[in-house]
């Protein structure tokens, strides 16, 4: 493993940044979109189609695969890219964020959480330190420090002992993690809705200096344009030659947005699980393939994509498909949906490089809210 965890800034406009990452198991074309594979799948689809769609890396959970199968389990099969079948990099979740959304009785405390797992109701403890071995066990490429995420609103003092003890694990993780030059660990800025918090949290992560760094504690509740003004108010802070990566965000338009205030990286589970629930986004805007309107309608979701499902399918077939139930409904609007997101970051990608980011950002805009014909 000679290669080590590089980002090289290749263009920027607007604020607007295009970038690479390079490490030993590939390139990641940035402005990225991460396919959500929680369990070591990503949801309803195959890897192939994945890696056809252009994605250059995928994300995997701590919290899931440390219940289901066990973080030494996927070792000893020879770690997660070999156990899925992705040779492509790997970026984990640390766990804490899962713990808080999925897990039933939990107690959080200097030490790390322990949890109830949502599987069988075992009893189990996460550390910073651990959160970590377990990313290591799973030979993930991109690790996320342990942190605490404050669903909003919430009351200021709660969203600064969250920040705080988030900076505070950080700094374990990084000594856990120590010197592995082809990965990288990023920390978490926190702060909720605080400007000045974000700004603390930002600065000491910063001082730490950690080869990427997260946004963390966005969208969960809190308006858009609150989330881009803590954005804006968090990147500048950031040093510029290091990735940024927004977690569990979003809908194309957040993506578009956030892009356009400096955001390098996304991931979410939207793509797919709106998929699952027939819900396609298209160049139009969104589409709820329920509705009765397709059920008669023989045209494809997006005759110009390249994309099978978008390309190929009738409206009405996928309309009948998801109203029945039908596995090949969700199948078939996942790869469409995620076909989308890595177009719209193809185009994103291609307009910053030729500084045309600004029309781009409008003509999408537009073709969204034109709607769908
Ligand atoms: N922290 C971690 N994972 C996350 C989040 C966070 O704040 C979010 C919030 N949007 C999504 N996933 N560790």
């Amino acid at each position: 493993m000679s290669q080590a965890f590089q980002f090289q800034l290749k263009n920027t406009d607007g604020k607007a940044r295009l970038g690479q990452i390079s490490m030993p198991r590939g390139e990641i074309r940035t402005p990225a979109f991460m396919p959500v594979g929680t369990v070591g799948t990503v949801k309803a689809m195959y890897l192939d189609q994945v890696r056809d769609l252009g994605a250059d890396i995928i994300l995997g959970n701590t919290y899931h695969l440390m219940l289901r199968p066990g973080a030494e389990r996927v070792a000893r099969l020879g770690g997660l890219h070999n156990l899925i079948r992705w040779e492509k990099p790997i970026l984990t979740d640390s766990g804490g964020f899962q713990v808080m959304s999925l897990s039933g009785l939990r107690k959080l405390d200097e030490q790390g959480v322990t949890f109830k797992s949502h599987v069988d109701g075992s009893l189990h403890h996460m550390s910073p330190e651990r959160s970590i071995e377990i990313q290591g066990l799973l030979d993930s490429d991109i690790q996320m420090q342990l942190d605490e995420c404050v669903a909003l609103p919430a009351e200021r003092k709660e969203i600064e002992r969250a920040m705080e003890m988030s900076v505070r694990w950080a700094e374990r993780c990084k000594v856990a993690f120590g010197n592995q030059p082809g990965k990288a660990m990023f920390g978490i800025v926190q702060g909720g809705d605080q400007p000045d918090l974000r700004i603390r949290s930002a600065e000491a992560l910063k001082a730490l200096d950690l080869k990427g760094y997260a946004i963390g504690g966005l969208a969960v509740g809190e308006p858009q344009a609150v989330m881009l003004q803590m954005l804006e108010t968090t990147l500048p802070v950031l040093p510029n030659e290091k990735p940024r990566y927004l977690m569990g965000v979003g809908t194309p338009e957040d993506i578009l947005k956030s892009v356009a205030v400096g955001v390098d990286m996304f991931d979410c589970v939207m793509p797919t699980r709106s998929g699952r629930h027939g819900l396609a986004f298209t160049r139009r805007g969104k589409v709820n393939i329920r509705n009765a309107r397709h059920a008669e309608d023989m045209r494809p979701l997006d005759e110009a994509s390249s994309c099978p499902a978008s390309r190929d399918y009738s409206r009405a077939y996928l309309h009948h498909l998801v109203r029945s139930n039908e596995a090949l409904g969700g199948m078939l609007l996942s790869w469409h949906n995620l076909a989308y997101y890595q177009e719209l970051m193809q185009g994103i990608r291609a307009a910053i490089a030729e500084n045309r980011f600004a029309d781009f950002y409008a003509e999408t805009m537009e073709n969204w809210a034109r709607g769908d014909i």
